[in-house]
């Protein structure tokens, strides 16, 4: 196992990060902005380093100071967390290159399925179902025929893209011309790279993800969670098991594990899939890092996915073996941000005078934030995630009633996603298991 890691990363994520390694017996080093000079995993890690100003740029975007960090502090292992370097893969070289260890996928694995279309591709290749579609688009023509062919409405994706940036859906061939040269010069500005491709519109899906974890030779999967309660892109409350048959969870997690394997995948990893509403999945994305929502997996597996990624990267190869991971009861997570629901989910940033997290038998809470915290405004508004675990989904949602009714996050001016999250569970659709990508736009809007 690792000396000492350093966590690349801030709030929430770098906290779970450095508990995992405080029970692997691995010293810390964490790594922050002047921001966070006050952030709880940085009063909590054995050494802090800081790195730079606010602006994620110059922090923890910054990869020259994070990597001398790493060495000055002698640290033998960095773990990237989710955002920032997470998914870089050049960075992940940068540290091999100087004897470091990231706890994460190999680069290969990073550009093979950081690039959309070839994700796409690989999915092909191993028999995976993907949703019809093409390859890179190379000209209008070539998009308007393989449209016309599939069916309207087509969605336009980056291959550099991901996670519903740069994504367009057109509804007739008179809007594709124009929808084609917009798509692929926003694609140029925003990842700078124009290549795009299309796929057939699956209309009010469940997204529906599969949690893996590889070693190079082999892969398990730890199910699926739901995560189809999101705005715009943005998650908000994720469930594990999915509310599906059980056909169709085999079919999905057996797919995840048949595209893991077939490219050799190393680390946690998770399987983004469409399920329509006659239960056809299809995959569409991967994403090569732990996740905001990993808790709900861990709360029905009993599997702490933190640290399988740090015994995978030190070499202890995957110890799981598929027959001994059981999927038990319920988990809930929600999100809670600083933000007003009642304003748009607009950010709110400012002191935690009050604070109260919920507790009691199921409940977990990952928050790096504590009473006289001053939350600051450069970084995403995640101030905290509850997360229940019950014998069945109605028990669970009882549960994280009572947890929410439990919980106090107040100062001036501030506003949290408690109350947002309060009515969700009262919904009658999300009662009954009815949610779709839509569910927030078609009814939680008033
Ligand atoms: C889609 C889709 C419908 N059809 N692809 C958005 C996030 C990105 N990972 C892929 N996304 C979508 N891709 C096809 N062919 C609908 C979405 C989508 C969505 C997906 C998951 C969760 C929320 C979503 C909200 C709107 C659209």
């Amino acid at each position: 196992m690792f000396k000492k890691v350093l966590i690349a990363n801030r709030g929430e994520i770098a906290l779970r990060i450095l508990r995992a390694a405080r029970e692997l017996g691995v010293r810390t080093v964490v790594v922050h902005s002047k921001a966070d000079a006050d952030s709880l995993p940085v009063l909590l890690a054995d050494e802090a380093i800081c790195i730079g100003p606010a602006s994620p740029q110059q922090s923890y975007l910054n990869i020259p100071n994070i990597l001398s960090a790493a060495i000055i502090s002698g640290a033998d292992a960095i773990h990237p967390g989710y955002g920032f370097l997470a998914e870089n893969a050049q960075f992940a070289e940068m540290t091999a290159e100087h004897g470091i260890t990231f706890i994460g996928p190999t680069p290969e694995n990073m550009r093979m399925l950081g690039d959309k279309a070839t994700a796409r591709r690989i999915a092909r290749e191993a028999g995976v179902p993907i949703v019809p579609g093409t390859d890179a688009l190379g000209s209008v023509e070539e998009a308007l025929a393989a449209a016309s062919e599939i069916g309207y409405p087509v969605i336009l994706k980056a291959s550099a893209g991901g996670g519903g940036r740069g994504m367009r859906v057109v509804h007739n061939p008179e809007d594709l011309e124009n929808a084609v040269l917009q798509a692929q010069e926003e694609a140029r500005a925003a990842f700078g790279n124009p290549e795009i491709y299309l796929e057939k519109y699956v209309e009010e899906p469940k997204h529906v993800e599969v949690q893996v974890l590889g070693d190079g030779e082999r892969v398990v999967h730890l199910w699926e969670r739901d995560c189809s309660i999101q705005r715009r892109h943005q998650k908000l409350l994720e469930e594990a098991p999915s509310i599906l048959p059980g056909e169709v969870r085999e079919g999905l997690v057996s797919a995840a594990v048949k595209l893991a394997e077939h490219i050799g995948y190393t680390s946690a990893g998770t399987l983004e899939f469409l399920v329509d509403r006659e239960g056809h999945y299809y995959f569409i994305e991967m994403n090569t890092r732990i996740q905001v929502e990993h808790p709900v997996t861990e709360m029905i597996t009993g599997v702490d996915l933190v640290a399988e990624q740090f015994r995978i990267a030190a070499g202890e190869g995957l110890r799981l073996h598929q027959e001994e991971i059981e999927a038990h009861g319920h988990a809930i997570e929600v999100r809670i941000n600083a933000e007003d629901p009642e304003r748009n989910f607009r950010p709110s940033i400012g002191k935690i005078e009050t604070l109260l997290w919920p507790g009691g038998n199921g409940v977990r809470i990952d928050s790096h934030v504590y009473t006289g915290y001053q939350i600051p405004s450069q970084y995403d508004s995640l101030i905290g995630k509850v997360i229940v675990w019950g014998a069945d989904r109605e028990e669970a949602i009882r549960r994280m009633k009572r947890a929410l009714a439990e919980t106090v996050v107040d100062g001036p001016g501030l506003k949290t996603t408690v109350p947002f999250h309060k009515k969700v569970l009262d919904n009658a659709f999300f009662r009954r298991g009815a949610i779709y990508t839509n569910f927030i736009a078609r009814r939680m809007s008033e």
